[in-house]
């Protein structure tokens, strides 16, 4: 008898106006890579923009919930010093840029596996690719990410079970902590937290279960679909209309 459990019918929803924050754990990589893969995947599908998806790192679960809150409050502040110093030219422009750096600039992305990790709170790499040398060669036109306040924002770790009480005490604060962020701040976050009795679990919800590393299903692109679902439906509430 096919099973009653799972998300339901699938619905879309248009991402392409909305500002996304992603922040993982580093612990459990193996997982958090695919579960990252797997949002990034859904984010993309329902259009919102790459440039508008800030992933910050930090070393564990049981830091989301303060690194959630103060993110959302960056890209407060983002927004508040772009919308004092305009989009225009000159200095309000350079001013605006340094505020957008203040995210953009310390992005850890576990997908690019390989490269440097990155740690919260470390300065911004001075490296440039020779991508955006070209951009700022083209006269600034490369595409510039939102500096709205994030729409939505997603918490990613991964809890595996040991043999002492570390298990019961971080998924208990990081599930109330995540919930007291959304209720205070209004903004939507994203549950993306796995608490794991065993790693296969853990495989089987990150979609690399399995010889060939593909069975399972990745929970990620639910997360992600939840974030913009969650992120058009905000809007609506705020301008009085409920969104189907
Ligand atoms: N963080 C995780 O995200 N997943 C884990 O499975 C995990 N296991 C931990 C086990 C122990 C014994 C300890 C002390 C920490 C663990 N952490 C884990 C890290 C934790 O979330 C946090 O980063 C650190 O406790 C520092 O605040």
């Amino acid at each position: 008898m096919a099973g009653i459990k799972g998300l339901g019918e699938a619905h879309t929803y248009d991402g392409s106006p909305l500002r996304i924050a992603i922040i993982h754990a580093r612990w459990n990589t193996t997982l958090i890579s695919a579960l990252l893969a797997g949002v990034l995947k859904s984010l993309t599908a329902s259009g919102v923009k790459r440039e508008n998806i800030v992933i910050q790192s930090v070393p564990g679960s049981y830091e989301l919930p303060y690194a959630v809150q103060r993110m959302y409050t960056a890209s407060q502040t983002q927004a508040a010093a772009a919308s004092i110093l305009g989009g225009g030219g000159g200095l309000g422009r350079g001013l605006v840029e340094s505020a957008t750096d203040l995210l953009g600039g310390s992005v850890t992305d576990l997908t690019g596996l390989g490269r440097e990790v990155v740690g919260a709170g470390a300065p911004a790499p001075p490296q440039t690719t020779e991508k955006e040398e070209e951009k700022k060669k083209e006269g600034e036109g490369g595409a510039k990410g939102l500096t709205q306040p994030f729409d939505a924002l997603i918490a990613i770790g991964a809890l595996i079970k040991g043999s002492t009480m570390h298990f019961e005490y971080i998924s208990d604060a990081v599930s109330h902590g995540l919930m007291r962020v959304q209720l205070d701040t209004g903004r939507p976050v994203i549950f993306g937290l796995l608490t794991l009795l065993t790693e296969e679990q853990g495989r089987e919800r990150a979609g690399i279960a399995g010889e060939g590393g593909d069975q399972g299903h990745n929970h990620g692109e639910d997360w992600g679909a939840a974030a913009v679902e969650l992120g058009v439906k905000r809007r609506g509430w705020a301008e009085g209309r409920f969104v189907k």
